[in-house]
């Protein structure tokens, strides 16, 4: 009984903070995505392809989490305008209240966009709300077609999907069909989008997507 009142506490805490961002992410009239995922599915990679799309009307700013090392954002810092490296020590999700002490060190106001990577992990990022405006999962080709089902909290409340490296997909056994009917039963509002940022396959219509919700953030 005590364990699970410690556990609500701590989300209801990190709810308050997130809210509290969500209220400044609003007024500064940008669109911030919270991208989810296992290690390794290409979130950095799709960051440093898709900043350079959005325009230099549109500046990026990225906060990117890790338990240890700076290397996302020692690759992401020639493309953002900004970033953020937290590391999380022995975290393995990112807290509102991390990225509420990013915030505090960046000039919301001139962005058009700011990405927050999430530590890799395809089940604690989910139930923690960081303020962001849309969540953006990923599952990459090479994890395999089962996964929609077995980590089905991170996919139910994802605003997107991003089915990552398909140009895989003629080498791996990967059935996309079994991805979709599992999505089928999970979530039908995300629209799920099949990417590669090796060949640039499905980079426009993420990137219209993105336009289209800051639009409406707006
Ligand atoms: N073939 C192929 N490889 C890709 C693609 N996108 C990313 N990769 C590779 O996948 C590996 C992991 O990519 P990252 O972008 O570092 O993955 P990540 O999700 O940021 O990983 P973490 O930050 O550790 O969670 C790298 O070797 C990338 O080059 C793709 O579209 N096709
Ligand atoms: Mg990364």
């Amino acid at each position: 009984m005590m364990k699970v009142q410690v556990v609500q506490n701590v989300l209801k805490a990190n709810d308050a903070v997130a809210a509290a961002n969500r209220r400044i992410l609003g007024e500064a009239k940008l669109l911030a995505l919270n991208l989810m995922s296992s290690p390794g599915s290409g979130k950095t990679t799709l960051l440093e392809k898709t900043i350079p799309m959005l325009g230099s009307a549109c500046p990026s700013a990225v906060l990117v989490g890790d338990l240890q090392t700076t290397r996302d954002a020692e690759r992401l810092s020639s493309i953002a305008t900004d970033v953020v490296q937290i590391n999380t020590g022995t975290g393995c999700h990112l807290s509102a209240t991390q990225v509420a002490e990013a915030l505090t060190g960046l000039d919301l106001g001139r962005l058009g966009f700011l990405f927050i990577e999430n530590v890799g992990n395809m089940v604690c990022p989910a139930d923690f709300d960081l303020g962001e405006h849309r969540k953006v999962v990923l599952l990459s080709v090479p994890e395999g077609d089962d996964k929609v089902a077995k980590y089905y909290t991170l996919f139910q409340r994802a605003d997107i999907i991003l089915l990552t490296k398909v140009e895989l997909l003629s080498v791996l056994d990967f059935r996309i069909d079994r991805v979709q009917d599992d999505l089928a039963k999970l979530n039908t509002r995300a629209p799920f989008i099949q990417l590669s940022a090796k060949t640039g396959q499905g980079m426009d219509q993420w990137i219209t997507w993105l336009h289209q919700q800051r639009a409406a953030v707006r």
